[in-house]
């Protein structure tokens, strides 16, 4: 038994030990001795295959079981004190009933494997953003991987000093061995599975998956569900954001955050390649940000994490080739299909697969065979220091201030290339009614709408309508002038012919020059019932081959789509007992304003 300097930290570890009954404890120094040593131990489990080390150096390749390949959102609670706090978009289940539910089923449940203790933190360390975790773990893997994706280690503890405070996490795998058992490459509980906040005490407790979010607990389940309730209390924000650093030709640099639901291209838009000549974008952050007030009134922003967990399938030269240029050496990926020659593959990476993989399920794997190579949500773990186009200052502890946040879905139909909000609650209206469509890759019906307000739906820890309200009291706090400027986005229209009106990744540069011009008060806008919407001629279309009539379609706001979409927001709203009064007041005055286009 390690103790350290804080008594508190040391008898919560005791506690879990006695409760889990590991073989062993670790704690863990963060060292890259610590990590080469973990990797070779998942090398001989069979957990790692390394990858060519000519090709790619210090890289690994995991396959997971096949029950355990995404993030569990119908086995996410929200354990608040009262079920009204966590609102109609969560589960929620009485604190005390999932406790004891859960205790029961850690009991024991580390037997046979080592109980590591990962000391972490969300941001910075020297930030005042920081946060600081501790997870206790039965996954070496987790262990690697959030070595990447956090601050982890020796520094943290000494940060924490004798009594600082940390949210508390717990997570097993749910699989203990019995003496002589030999153990499976991915342990993890086939049939039980749950991810469990608890917002009043900060506390995660997650049993029975090793994968992502569920297992990589300071990513979704600290830095989003419980940092929610955090910044709520004290008045910040945590958001399902990219962070980006814009630098158009011989103007200053100014900072963007981009809120999208997950498979919308939040990870491409971070690392874009601006097609606009002499323009520059450089990356902050892939999936996070915490805002908060600086002294001069600006929205700064920091990205808690330290390292990318992006979705490989579709990631290639073409669509992101500061993703490729990432990965060359010391990733670990999961999921992903192996080439005869321990190289990577996946779909979307080149047009021609090669003649012979071994797919992600370990099966031999033809060009003929009827199944994906790659898992679809196979995920690639890397640092983000070594992206090329990380900006210099994206560990700056007070982090970037923010001239303009972008909310966008996946739309057919309805919504415009971008539109600037009138104001923040009108911008706040727009992004509580954020929506994506299903594509035919996922479950449910093609085109079906659903809608994910700010892309936090299974990220919020609280009630909804609350965190509508909190960003409203946030707007209101702020001097309006320094507040960011908020658009509204949608890269996916599509024509008549059912194919994409815009090109997207680069040319999404286009869009963000737009909203700079706005930001610097000089590009046109028309000022429309849903907010201003550019002209055609305030956008730089120089270069694109795009017909007039697709520029008119992916600006157009129509009357007919707009008046369905008032009634679907309806809808969507009749979900909230809690609703602030302002969306209400914002979605009276839209419909208002299509009845008197209609009758005017
Ligand atoms: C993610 C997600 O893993 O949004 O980032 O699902
Ligand atoms: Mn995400």
């Amino acid at each position: 038994m390690n103790t350290t300097k804080h008594p508190g930290l040391d008898a919560w570890v005791e506690e879990w030990e006695s409760t889990c009954s590991p073989a062993r404890v670790v704690w863990c120094d963060g060292s890259q001795r610590e990590f080469d040593a973990l990797c070779r131990e998942l090398v001989a489990a069979g957990t790692l295959v390394p990858l060519d080390q000519q090709t790619c150096p210090g890289s690994f390749l995991a396959r997971s079981d096949p029950s355990d390949v995404a993030r569990v959102e119908e086995q996410t609670f929200i354990c608040s004190n009262s079920a009204d706090n966590a609102g109609p978009t969560n589960n929620w289940c009485d604190p005390n009933e999932m406790r004891a539910k859960l205790r029961h089923w850690f009991r024991g449940s580390m037997a046979g494997r080592t109980m590591y203790v990962v000391p972490f933190c969300m941001g910075p360390i020297d930030s005042p953003f920081a946060r600081i975790g501790v997870q206790l773990t039965d996954s070496p893997y987790v262990v690697v991987s959030m070595r990447i994706m956090t601050r982890m280690g020796r520094s943290v503890l000494e940060a924490l000093g004798t009594d600082g405070e940390f949210v508390r996490c717990v997570h097993s795998v749910g699989a203990p061995l019995t003496p002589g058992e030999v153990d499976v490459p991915w342990p993890c509980d086939p049939e039980t599975k749950c991810i469990a906040h608890f917002p009043e005490s900060r506390e995660i407790w997650s049993y029975g998956s090793g994968y992502g979010g569920n297992a990589l607990l300071g990513k979704k389940c600290l830095a989003l569900r419980i940092a929610s309730v955090i910044a709520r209390d004290e008045g910040w924000l945590a958001e399902h954001m990219l962070i980006l650093a814009v630098t158009p030709p011989g103007r200053p640099k100014r900072y963007v955050a981009a809120a999208f639901p997950s498979a919308c291209g939040k990870t491409n838009m971070a690392m874009m390649v601006p097609t606009l000549p002499g323009w520059r974008v450089e990356t902050v952050g892939d999936d996070i940000a915490w805002l908060r007030f600086g002294d001069d009134g600006r929205l700064w922003a920091v990205n808690p994490e330290s390292g990318f967990f992006g979705v490989a399938p579709g990631t290639s030269i073409a669509t992101n080739p500061v993703a490729m240029a990432t990965l060359k050496s010391d990733v670990i990926f999961t999921n992903v299909a192996l080439t005869d020659d321990l190289n990577v593959w996946w779909e979307g990476m080149d047009s021609d697969p090669p003649p012979h993989l071994t797919d992600w399920r370990g099966h031999d794997w033809t060009p003929e065979s009827h199944l994906p190579a790659a898992h679809p949500n196979a995920r690639f773990t890397v640092a983000a220091a070594q992206c090329p186009s990380i900006a210099p200052e994206w560990e700056d502890p007070n982090g970037v201030p923010i001239s303009a946040i972008l909310f966008g879905g996946r739309r057919a139909t309805t919504v415009p290339l971008i539109v600037q909000a009138r104001s923040w609650a009108h911008g706040v209206f727009l992004a509580s009614t954020m929506a994506s469509e299903r594509t035919a890759a996922a479950a449910g019906t093609v085109g079906e709408v659903r809608r994910d307000p700010f892309a936090m739906l299974p990220f919020c820890g609280y009630h909804m309508g609350d965190y509508f309200a909190h960003w409203l009291a946030v707007g209101a706090l702020g001097d309006p002038a320094r507040l960011p400027a908020l658009f509204f986005v949608n890269w996916f229209r599509k024509g008549n012919d059912g194919q994409f009106l815009w090109p997207g990744y680069g040319e999404n540069s286009r869009a963000l020059a737009w909203a700079l011009g706005r930001v610097e008060a000089n590009a046109a806008a028309v000022d429309s019932p849903i907010g201003y919407v550019p002209t055609p001629g305030s956008l730089d279309l120089g270069g694109l081959d795009l017909a007039d009539a697709a520029v008119e379609s992916l600006l157009r706001v129509d009357p007919a789509e707009w008046i369905a979409e008032v009634q679907a927001i309806k809808t969507h709203y009749g979900t909230f007992d809690r609703l602030p009064i302002e969306l209400r007041e914002e979605l009276h005055a839209l419909e208002q304003a299509f009845a008197v286009e209609q009758t005017g």
